[in-house]
Parts: structure tokens; sequence; C-alpha cells
């Protein structure tokens, strides 16, 4: 039976999970998983958080050639982390390593953006929640750069190492939607974007981009020297890897919120059609694009990003922590003790969370959380507060009937978030499946080379079929939710 390869690059780990599809079934098997995270590197007076893309590429192309060795392939799909970019000299090759969404080069940049291009037209056109390291602004960051003058292609990080591996270019649009510089109602590069960009910024925007692809395109065949992988179809996925975790969900109605829960927390709903609406932009909702013509409304919330980066500073510090025996401990604490809003933009850049954690209680008038495990429940307690907001924000602005949430990523592993996800919300939360975007990588090029069929619907009974969920029934009162939120 022949093998489907997902590459799945994630913020704080990337894999490589085989699948084959047989009797309506997926059967999944993870062949590489690799270190991911920001990389601090100090030159010309300033440390810039790059990425190790050259360090994810070997291990693609070592999970592509395991997969390969586990019967013949049948096709390849890569996806990302959206906005960052590599870019491409005359000669094709790699201009330095790409700078990471957490750098602070963006500062004020949205600010400067808005002069030329005001915030409620910006909107109009691509759609987008204001996030300071939209390529739209990580572009007018670095314009003027010795690197960018040098440049002749930019290619999002799935583009870029689909490059690597075919010799062909492309600009994935589920990914391209995340940049700022795509039309969201035309599907097509915003000729408005493209303009600010030159006219104002002096960035040559249009000689840059590649040609957009829908996802389910196949790309071009992976090239000689892959072994085995060899000749097996790249196809364009949803290579957003929201956008792939979002066909993994394994809704059985389409009146589901959906919640992408790893290093980020994507919550939101599937619609037909962009709401560019007053409130949702006030609401800083954002419209990207999804597989099959769908738009993801969804608020981009902070994620497991405070929790994993408090484990970092704990362990710096020589404390010798456990996520599973943390999580034990925090479960047994009372609820809502101290809150924190994880969209605070403090949270973003790396260094020490607790730290940072404790000041916001502080200002706040909150206690600060007394040891690790307090800590813990504090973050979990605040992002259960934060889906709770967004869930209903998106019913609300969607015009949707809510009635079910779906915890996909790797935060559909951790009991204690999606208890107290069901019961902020105040709905049933169905967990799992943890590697959804790996699954909707999978599914969408398997369809692609005729391995699946079907719409959406039907891809999503696969899911359904093939994988074990656990759901959630909501607890305990709403009022105590909505105190804690008048907290922060
Ligand atoms: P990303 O794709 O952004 O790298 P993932 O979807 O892989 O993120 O999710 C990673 C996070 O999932 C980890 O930081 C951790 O908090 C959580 N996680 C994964 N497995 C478990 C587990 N068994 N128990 C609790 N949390 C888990
Ligand atoms: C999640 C994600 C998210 C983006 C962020 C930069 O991994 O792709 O959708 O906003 O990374």
């Amino acid at each position: 039976m022949s093998v489907h390869a997902a590459v799945d690059l994630g913020a704080s780990s990337g894999r490589v999970i085989a699948g084959r599809i047989a009797h309506g079934r997926l059967r999944t098997e993870e062949v590489a998983r690799f270190a991911n995270g920001p990389v601090p590197v100090p030159a010309a007076g300033r440390t810039t958080l790059h990425w190790d893309v050259l360090s994810l590429y070997a291990g693609a192309v070592e999970g592509l050639r395991r997969a390969a060795g586990t019967g013949g392939l049948a096709s390849a799909g890569v996806d990302s982390w959206a906005v960052d970019y590599g870019l491409l000299d005359a000669d094709g090759a790699l201009l330095g390593a790409p700078v990471h969404y957490r750098d602070p080069r963006t500062d004020g940049v949205p600010a400067r953006v808005f002069g030329h291009w005001p915030a409620d037209r910006m909107y109009a056109v691509n759609g987008l929640q204001v996030q300071p390291f939209n390529t739209v602004f990580q572009l007018a960051a670095e314009a003027g750069s010795a690197r960018l003058a040098a440049a002749r292609d930019l290619l999002l990080v799935p583009d870029l190492l689909g490059y690597w591996l075919t010799g062909a270019k492309a600009a994935e649009l589920t990914n391209a939607s995340t940049t700022g510089l795509v039309d969201v109602r035309t599907r097509r590069w915003a000729p408005e974007a493209l303009d600010v960009l030159e006219e104002s910024f002096g960035v040559p925007a249009r000689g840059l981009l590649p040609d957009l692809v829908e996802p389910g395109t196949v790309v071009a065949p992976l090239r000689g020297g892959l072994g085995d992988a060899a000749g097996a179809p790249l196809v364009a996925v949803g290579s957003h890897d929201t956008a792939s975790a979002v066909v993994a969900v394994p809704a059985a109605t389409d009146r589901f919120a959906y919640i992408s829960s790893g290093t980020w927390s994507l919550v939101g709903v599937e619609l037909d059609a962009p709401v560019r609406t007053e409130a949702s932009r006030a609401a800083n909702f954002t419209n990207e694009l999804g597989v099959d013509g769908t738009v993801r409304h969804l608020r981009n919330v902070s994620g497991l990003w405070l929790l994993q980066e408090s484990l970092r500073t704990w362990r710096e510090r020589g404390r010798r922590v456990d996520l599973a025996d943390l999580l034990e401990r925090a479960a047994r604490l009372p609820a809502l003790a101290c809150v924190v809003d994880v969209d605070d933009p403090r949270f973003l850049p790396p260094g020490d969370m607790p730290d940072r954690i404790a000041a916001f209680a502080a200002e706040t008038g909150q206690r600060p959380p007394g040891d690790e495990a307090g800590f813990t429940r504090c973050i979990l307690d605040s992002l259960a507060l934060a889906y709770r907001r967004a869930v209903h924000q998106a019913a609300e602005l969607g015009g949707k009937d809510v009635e079910v949430v779906h915890i996909v990523g790797g935060g559909a592993n951790n009991t204690l978030l999606c208890r107290l996800t069901a019961d902020a919300v105040g709905l049933p939360v169905v967990a799992g499946p943890a590697e959804g975007t790996a699954i909707g990588n999978l599914l969408v090029q398997a369809r692609a080379v005729g391995a699946a069929d079907g719409d959406l619907a039907a891809l999503r009974r696969i899911v359904a079929d093939s994988v074990q969920t656990v759901t959630y029934h909501p607890e305990g009162p709403q009022a105590p939710w909505a105190e804690a939120a008048r907290r922060i």
C-alpha cells in the first residue's frame, strides 16, 4: 500500500508523519521528529532571532527517506508556521537564516505602515488581525537592508523547503494569506499592498513574490538525491499549519468552533466568506484562507508558548521540572486564583516568563502564583479564559451557531486545559487529534493524487473514523469565569 508523507514544522518541533489510507481510514506513523525554536544570533551590534531552517530541511529529508522506505512514496507535502520567509539571491541561494517572528525588529512598524495604508483600509483588503509580525510589517522593517537589495525571490518557509526539495518556486495560498499581501476576496496578491511596499518603503514586492497556487496543486516531483523519495509528487497542501489543522477537525456537524492549540492557539470558525466588518476588526479577528475555498475566521491567541517558555526558564535556573508532574499538581490547585491576559505583548518575546506573569499579576492587584505548579495553573486558567472569549466572539461575528468546540494540536493532550476549556466556554469540548496538522496535510495530498476523495466533510469523516478523541462536558457555573475576565 503506498504511503504519503507529511512534513509538519511547528514552532516547538518538526516531524515527518507517514500515512496510509485504506477502507476509509488513515493510519499514521511518526518517522522523524526534530527540535525547533528561536536561535538568537549576535551580529552588527544587536541580537537577532532566527530559525535554523537548514536543520529543519535536514530533518525533513531524513524523514522523507524513512517514509519512502516504508513503502512506495505516493506523495509528500510540507506545512509550517505562518508569516516567516527566506530570501533568495539571483543564483537561488538563501540570503541568511530567516528571521523569527518573535524578533523585535517589527516593534513600532505597524504604526508606520498605517501612515501609508490606514488600518481600516488594510483590513478591508487583507482581512487580517494586526500582528506586528505579519509579513507585510516584516518587509517594511527590513526595507533598505543589503539582504533585501540582493533578494530576487521571497519564499515562505514551506515553499522554501519545497524549492529545495523540487527546484520549483510557488506561493501556496493558505500560508500566503497570512502575509497581509493577499486580497482575501479575490484570493490573489493585493495590488494595494504591493503598491504600499514599493512606493512608500522601496521594497520591490512584485518582483519577489512567486505565483500563487491553491492547496491541492501538484507542484513538482521530488528531486533526485532523496533516496526512494525521489520522483514522488510534492503537493502544495494547506501549507499554513493552521489551515491543515482545521482540515483535520473530526467534526460531525458544521456547527463547530475549533482551537488549534500548540505554541499558539488559533480559535475560530470555518466560513464561506470573509467577515470584514468593523466589529470583526475591533475584536482583532483574522480572515485567513482555508482549503477548498473556505475562510478561517479566527483569533490568534497566545498559546502554550507561555508554558513552554516557563519550563525553559525554570530548567535554565537548574530546577528539575517535568510537564506531566506539573500538570497533575496544577489540577489540584484552586481555579482562577490568578489570571493574566495571555495576549499582552510583553509575553511575545523569549525570556523569563514567570517573572513577566508575576509582574502582570501584581499590576492587576492579584497575588502572583507561589510556585511552578501555581504558574502552570495560572497559564492554563488564563488560556481557557482567552478561549472562552474568542469562541463566543467567533460565533457572534461569524453568525454561526456553535454547539461543540474541537481542540486539535498538542494542547489536545493536556487534559487539564481541555477540561478548563469546556468549563470556561460552557460547551462540550472534543479533544484530538494531537497531530491534526500532519493529518490535514496528509489528507489534502492524498486527495490530490487520487488516494482519497470528497469534500472537507468527507475528509473529516476519515479523521473521525481513524483517531481516538476524548469529550469533556462543561461543569460548574460561568460566573467565576466572568469575574476573572474582569480582573484583567
Ligand atoms: P507546535 O506545532 O506549535 O510546535 P504542538 O501542536 O506540537 O505545537 O504542541 C506542543 C505543545 O503541546 C507542547 O508545548 C505541550 O504544552 C503540549 N503537549 C504535547 N503533548 C502533551 C502531553 N502529553 N501532555 C500535555 N501537554 C502536551
Ligand atoms: C501557528 C501559526 C499561527 C501564526 C503563527 C505565527 O503555528 O502558524 O497561525 O499566526 O504561527
